[in-house]
């Protein structure tokens, strides 16, 4: 097993398998169990590009062999930062074949991200495309590897394949002989208790931790998540949000659709004009989205700009609070019915149910989704709260893992001694025995669905020049939830400005969602009795500064600069 690992217990394990959660078989050869009974089926669409089961299996049998042959082995890692393709979908499973793990980062991913990402999990390799949306990944993913000693090989999906990369199109092909590939990868599958794929964690403190998924524990993840959500032979899933994050991964996502031999069609992003287009060409009966994306979709089809998607029967929405005004629109604007699910990359899924009655769905963030998920909320003191109380969410289960990979001094925060995760919301129990999410106690801003941790942004702004003191706070937002707010407090004689800002932070290369929209000038942050930032009175000061008319407006004002800055025109 690799270094660095927190496994669940002997007897913990041994109860997951012989509840039949657990089936001690690795994920690669699942591929192939799938392909035996889909055969012919079609599992995959990229835009002109379908694949069977069996050319899926084949595909990825014959991107392993020739992974292989350039010297990935079982137990090492490669980065994949790659957008929605068919290319990201049989890299992963190639990567489930040999026993080599893919680290999932997002596209919006930059140097600072990756860096950081290649040397913790010490990356074999690299998998990107040449470019995407004008950014020229091709040249970071060098960048990268020149700076990580472990990274042997860049490898490109595109057009444009620069000297010294690889690239991964010609070797995503069958392999010349099927039956000796098979044979050979299978000899050599990894067990079941090693890693799968590496998920990135949405962090609370500094850079992003990395969650080890065991092929044990994803399969189940994904297996039971599609027995839930009613998934099969006919469902034919959309994936709209970036493929490698755990909600369009595996609850159900692409893992639990081809759990059931349905057909996983793949969009670029969510952006409506296209996504509906394609789920009408295709289809498409169900998908997932962030509230953010549901209501733009809502939106275009009140408004009357697009008809709305005839095939869809299911819209899960989940990844940040879906609020309830907008849950009762979802039916009537999209013809389909809501499931809400609020999951985390380091495992618990909770979902609504296909036949919960309408108020649970729109009122409540649905439950657990395994009989042995255990869950409890509790006080400050650890101890659990009364009935229907709110309090914070600890949870163990078949598929949460008890600790972060190579992080022991966090996962002593993060984990109670005995293996509880604590997952930073704040919940409580719904009568009907549904979980309803109250808010968090973990120090993250949640835009859109985009996990930013207060403290990257506050060790980033640190090192701009003419700030003395700073500190990261959500501000609520309309359409994303929230936006991350820095307040600041200036160095002698200096006048930092949130355009100031942002360059600078765009400067060390950090991804683009992360950078701050709101900045607000103090003289002093407001500190606890022991001293530390009093984030809830930053909230309350941000909030009364934004109601409060800008400076420019007031006509008392000394200053020239105003003290609250907004930024304008960014990506929504
Ligand atoms: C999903 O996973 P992550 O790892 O990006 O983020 C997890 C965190 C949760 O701890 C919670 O704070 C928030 O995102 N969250 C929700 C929510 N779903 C997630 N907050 C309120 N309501 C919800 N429905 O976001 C994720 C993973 C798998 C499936 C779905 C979402």
């Amino acid at each position: 097993m690799r270094d660095g690992l927190v496994p669940w217990p002997d007897d913990v394990a041994r109860r997951y398998t012989e509840a039949g959660h657990w089936r001690g078989q690795p994920l690669g050869s699942r591929l192939w169990e799938w392909a035996e009974r889909s055969g012919a089926d079609p599992a995959l669409v990229d835009g002109d590009v379908r694949l069977s089961y069996r050319e899926l299996a084949e595909t990825a049998d014959g991107l392993a062999q020739r992974l292989s042959m350039l010297g990935l082995r079982a137990g090492q890692t490669v980065l994949v930062q790659l957008p929605n393709c068919w290319e990201l979908v049989t890299l992963t499973l190639a990567c489930f074949r040999l026993g080599v793990a893919p680290l999932m980062a997002l596209p919006a991913h930059r140097g600072h991200e990756l860096r950081h990402l290649a040397a913790l999990a010490e990356v074999t390799a690299i998998a990107v495309p040449d470019q995407l949306r004008g950014f020229d990944h091709q040249a970071l993913a060098h960048d990268v590897a020149a700076a990580t000693p472990s990274v042997q090989h860049v490898l490109v999906v595109g057009e444009d394949v620069t000297d010294g990369s690889v690239d991964l199109r010609p070797l995503a092909r069958a392999a010349d002989d099927l039956r000796a590939a098979r044979a050979t990868l299978d000899a050599a599958a990894p067990s079941s208790r090693d890693v799968a794929v590496f998920l990135l964690s949405g962090g609370t403190t500094g850079l992003p931790k990395l969650i080890s998924r065991t092929h044990d524990d994803y399969e189940y993840n994904a297996r039971r998540s599609a027995e839930v959500c009613g998934f099969d032979a006919s469902t034919r899933y959309l994936v709209a949000l970036p493929a490698g994050h755990n909600f369009p991964l595996a609850c159900p996502g692409i893992l639990g659709t081809f759990s059931c031999g349905g057909t996983v069609v793949l969009v670029p992003s969510p952006e409506p004009e296209r996504a509906f287009a394609v789920m009408a060409a295709e289809g498409v009966t169900v998908t997932a989205v962030v509230p953010a994306v549901a209501q733009r979709w809502i939106e275009v089809v009140e408004s009357g700009q697009l008809p709305s998607p005839d095939s869809l029967r299911l819209l899960q929405v989940g990844g940040s609070r879906l609020v309830p005004e907008l849950a009762r629109r979802v039916t009537p604007a999209l013809g389909c019915r809501l499931q809400q699910v609020f999951g985390m990359a380091e495992g618990l899924l909770n979902y609504t149910r296909l036949d919960d009655p309408g108020e649970v769905v729109e009122q409540t963030q649905g439950r657990p989704m395994s009989p042995d998920d255990e869950v409890r909320i509790v006080d400050e003191d650890g101890l659990e709260v009364p009935p229907g109380a709110s309090g914070a969410l600890l949870t163990r289960g078949p598929y949460t893992p008890r600790g972060y990979y190579r992080a022991a001094e966090h996962n002593e925060r993060a984990f109670t001694e005995d293996g509880w995760y604590r997952t930073g919301d704040v919940v409580r129990w719904h009568p009907t025995g549904n979980l309803v999410v109250e808010g968090r106690d973990k120090d993250m801003i949640n835009r859109g669905g985009e996990k930013i941790s207060a403290e990257e942004v506050e060790d980033l702004v640190y090192r701009v020049a003419g700030v003395s003191r700073v500190a990261a706070v959500a501000v609520p937002d309309p359409g994303l939830g929230e936006r991350v707010c820095v307040a600041v407090v200036a160095a002698a004689g200096a006048d930092p400005t949130l355009e100031g800002i942002r360059a600078a932070l765009t400067d060390l290369d950090v991804a683009r969602y992360k950078l701050p929209e709101h900045l607000v000038l103090l003289d002093e942050l407001p500190l606890t009795k022991v001293g530390k930032v009093d984030k809830q009175a930053l909230r309350d000061i941000v909030r009364d500064r934004q109601q409060a008319p800008t400076p420019t407006e007031r006509t008392d004002t000394q200053s020239p600069e105003p003290r609250t800055q907004t930024h304008q025109g960014g990506p929504r």
